[in-house]
Order: structure tokens, then C-alpha cells, then sequence
């Protein structure tokens, strides 16, 4: 029983606030553990500097309006130290969106509402009351619309997405398109004879016996020329006897080999060739005639029938003469096909290097790569295509390099006088429509754009529209 009375003790202290109370004024919750005290040998409480722990404070020089630790930790709550980004005042704002404020306008007598809802921040002034209620109302207000138009922006942003699926799409058709082409432009640049013997399968039929006839042509003038040789050597040796021998010696076999020899002599100018070499050949082309239609009229040569015969074969069996002649290609017609194939070629690298290319997530900026937004802005009309320049009237502000964060990036800009060469960086916040919203040089030539887009729309445009969002003061 006692238990349970002193736990709902403990529950109505913590829901009372008692213990916020006790909090160390300015520390955000997720550092309060950095604020517990230690306690000393003679018992007191103290406290180290976060920066350097080897300065020790009593615990109650925290928040005393004295700057004892040089990061400023001891005075989270005051600004009696000098300021530390690090080290900024925490707003509770209870019920709306925690902040922090710098400490140097901590009680300056300026109510921070868009900072510190709660007023919190003019603890000892006491001169702003809490308003976060009426604030919540503004931005929830202020929210529902955004809602819409962010609703609109995201099915654009959607639709662009799809856009850019498509894009893609019809890129790598492209691509596959001047592929095939140039396939076929290859195909057809096939030497003539290797195509003949593609197409047509049959004359290979004939080129063996085409072969064996060569083949045997050659040996037979190989064997010719080796039996002229012999007949010249004893040609040779038998005028050597017909005009050296002593007529005197009644040698009857001499004298009989000299008078045959002298008949084959007068004999030799009319012979013929031997038969068996003509009907060797005869029975080949026997052969090639077995496979090939019927012939013409005789022919006057043997090398202009075989030639004939080839010639009927291919017709026959590959569709006929065109067949050559289409083959054939002209020099000129190659020489076109080497320009269309080079054409192609450049083609096919620009479509190549455009797959690669970095548009974005989800590729998003392909949808959008040639889409343009003008807008005046001060004194100047500026032009900007998504993938590709931006203008200031005439002058080239940059040229599109990335898109991070984002935002996208131009450089490469016309040449600033006495200065760099123009850059740009257009910060993208989310809307339905793509709009330039405001233009600033924070430093010479170098351009700082704000613009709305579909594309920009994440799922952190909740933080979006709070950052965006401007308090009514007139309301409050
Ligand atoms: C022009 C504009 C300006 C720029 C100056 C620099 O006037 O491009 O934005 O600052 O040139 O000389």
C-alpha cells in the first residue's frame, strides 16, 4: 500500500513538472546527463567543464551568469559567455517544434517566436508569454495548404519519374535499333565468294572436282616438264652420236640407232600429246558434269567450258547471275556504307555515353533534361534548361555539372571580369510547378538561385514546410 502511494507520488512530480523545474536551464534533454553533479571528499556537489574536465566548479556556478568554462559550457542558460555555435540555448517549446537560440539574444527584451515559441528565451525579462498554441494553430493552418501543394507536386514528381522511365526506354531502343543496323550494314559487306559459298551450299559440290582438276593439271605439267627434260638429255646424247660417229666402223647397231633417231627427228615437229593426259581431264569433267545442269554447245576451250560450266552451276543452284553482281559491291557503295557505319557509330556513342550519364534519383532530370524556366529576377531576365545552361540575358551563367542534394550545379560560366569564370548552384525546394523564386551573388559571379520543382519533392518536405513556414505576428 505505502509502495503504491509513494510511486503515484513520483508520477504526480513528474507530471507536474517538478522535475523539469530542476532541469539545468538551456540544455537540450539528450546532454542532461552531462550536467549530473559529482560530489567532492568534503561532500559538496560539483561540476567539470565539458571542454576541459580538469576545471572543477561547485555545482552552483552553472548558470550563474559567470563564465568560468572556456567552451562555455557552464553557462548554457545565460550568455555570459561568449558565443559557441556548439553550445546554443534550448527552447522546449512544448507542444510545437524544440529550437535552440543563440545566447546572445537570450532576455535582449526581442520576443524569438520563431524560434522560441515558449518565450523562453526572455526567462528574466518575463516580457514574452508562451504562444506556442497560437503558433501550432498558424502552422497547422499554414501546413494543410502546403499539404495540398505538396500532394500536387509528388503525383508530378510521380509522373516525371514515369516520364523518365520512358526516356530510358526509348534510349536503349535507340540504341538496340543502330545496333541491327549496323549489323546488316556488316552483313552486307561480306566478301562475294564467302557469301556464294554461304548461299549456296551445292557449288561446293563442284569446287572439289574444280580442285582435283587444277590438282591434276599441275602435276601433269609437273610430269610433262620432267619428261621434256629426259627427252631433251637423250635428244642430247643421240645428236652427240649422230654427228660424232666414224662412219668408217661398220657397226651395224650404231648405224641403225643414228637413221631412227635422224626419222624421229623429222617426225618429232607433228606430234601430238599424249591422249592419256586429255582423257584424265576428259573423265573430271565428266564428273562436274554430273553435278550441273545441261550444258550449252560445245565449247571451243576446255578451260572456257569449265569456266562456262561454273558460271551455269552458281546460276542454277544460287538464283543466277545476280547473285554475283549483287555481291559485287561497287567501291562507291562501300565507301557510302563506311560513312552511314560511321555515322551510326557516333550515334550509338552518344546514345552510350547518355545511359550513363547521372540524372539524378530515379533519373528523374531525364524528364526534364531539355525542359526551360525563365524568369525575371531584379534587374535581370535569366534562362535555365535543367541539363544545360543557365543565361543572364545573353551571358552563359554555367553549364548544368550535377544535381546533389537537391540542388543543381552550373559552372563553366562567361568569364567575370577581373574575376572567375561564372558558377551557379539553384537550390530546389518543392512545388508543383518548376518556378525561379529568387536570385543573390553571394560572391562576385557566383550565383545562388532558389527554385521550386516538382523534382525536389522528398519525404522531407514536412522539415520543408516548417522551415518555410512565417509566423503572423499580427495574430498573436
Ligand atoms: C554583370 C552581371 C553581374 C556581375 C557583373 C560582374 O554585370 O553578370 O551579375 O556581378 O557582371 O562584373
Amino acid at each position: 500500500m505505502k509502495t503504491t502511494l509513494g510511486l503515484a507520488i513520483i508520477a504526480v512530480l513528474y507530471s507536474s513538472g517538478s522535475t523539469k523545474a530542476e532541469r539545468i536551464r538551456g540544455v537540450l534533454p539528450s546532454e542532461e546527463h552531462l550536467y549530473v553533479p559529482e560530489y567532492s571528499d568534503t561532500g559538496e556537489q560539483i561540476w567539470r567543464c565539458l571542454g576541459d574536465p580538469s576545471i572543477v566548479l561547485s555545482y552552483n556556478q552553472i548558470n550563474d551568469d559567470f563564465c568560468d568554462c572556456p567552451d562555455g559550457s557552464d553557462e548554457p542558460g545565460t550568455n555570459a559567455c561568449p558565443f559557441n555555435p556548439e553550445r546554443m540555448f534550448y527552447c522546449e517549446n512544448e507542444g510545437y517544434y524544440p529550437n535552440y537560440i543563440e545566447n546572445y539574444k537570450l532576455n535582449d527584451g526581442v520576443c524569438d517566436y520563431d524560434i522560441c515559441c515558449d518565450g523562453s528565451d526572455e526567462y528574466a525579462t518575463g516580457k514574452c508569454p508562451n504562444k506556442c498554441k497560437e503558433i501550432k494553430e498558424q502552422f497547422e493552418e499554414y501546413k494543410k495548404n502546403a499539404l495540398q501543394v505538396i500532394e500536387s507536386a509528388t503525383n508530378n514528381r510521380e509522373k516525371l519519374i514515369l516520364d523518365a522511365a520512358e526516356e530510358r526506354k526509348m534510349v536503349e531502343m535507340s540504341i538496340s535499333a543502330l545496333r541491327n543496323k549496323l549489323k546488316d550494314l556488316e552483313l552486307a559487306e561480306k566478301p562475294a565468294t564467302e557469301k556464294i559459298e554461304n548461299e549456296n551450299t551445292n557449288v561446293n559440290k563442284i569446287k572439289p572436282h574444280l580442285d582435283a582438276v587444277s590438282e591434276l593439271l599441275e602435276s601433269q605439267i609437273k610430269s610433262e616438264a620432267l619428261k621434256d627434260k629426259k627427252i631433251e638429255y637423250l635428244e642430247s646424247v643421240l645428236s652427240k652420236l649422230m654427228n660424232g660417229y666414224n662412219p668408217n666402223f661398220n657397226d651395224l647397231v650404231v648405224k641403225e640407232s643414228v637413221s631412227s633417231f635422224k626419222e624421229y627427228l623429222s617426225n618429232s615437229e607433228t606430234e601430238t600429246p599424249k591422249a592419256a593426259t586429255k582423257e584424265d581431264l576428259n573423265r573430271l569433267t565428266d564428273l562436274i558434269l554430273a553435278n550441273i545442269p545441261e550444258g550449252e554447245d560445245s565449247t571451243p576451250t576446255f578451260g572456257n567450258y569449265i569456266h562456262q560450266q561454273y558460271l551455269k552451276a552458281i546460276e542454277k543452284f544460287s538464283g543466277g547471275q545476280q547473285v554475283l553482281e549483287n555481291t559485287k559491291i561497287s567501291t562507291e557503295k562501300q565507301s557510302q556504307n563506311e560513312k552511314l557505319k560511321k555515322q551510326l557509330k557516333q550515334e550509338l556513342v552518344i546514345y552510350e555515353g547518355d545511359l550513363d550519364r547521372d540524372y539524378g534519383p530515379h533519373e528523374i532530370l531525364r524528364a526534364v533534361k531539355s525542359t526551360r524556366i525563365g524568369g525575371k529576377l531584379d534587374e535581370y531576365n535569366y534562362l535555365l534548361e535543367f541539363f544545360g545552361t543557365i543565361y543572364q540575358d545573353n551571358v552563359l551563367i554555367g553549364q548544368f555539372e550535377r544535381f546533389e542534394n537537391n540542388a543543381l550545379y552550373y559552372s563553366n560560366g562567361a568569364k567575370c571580369w577581373n574575376g572567375p569564370k561564372r558558377s551557379a548552384v539553384v537550390h530546389l525546394l518543392c512545388g508543383a510547378e518548376s518556378k525561379l523564386l529568387s536570385v543573390s551573388e553571394p560572391e562576385k559571379c557566383e550565383y545562388s538561385f532558389e527554385m521550386t520543382s516538382p523534382i525536389a519533392c522528398d519525404n522531407n518536405s514536412e522539415k520543408e514546410i516548417l522551415s518555410k513556414f512565417r509566423i503572423n505576428y499580427d495574430l498573436l
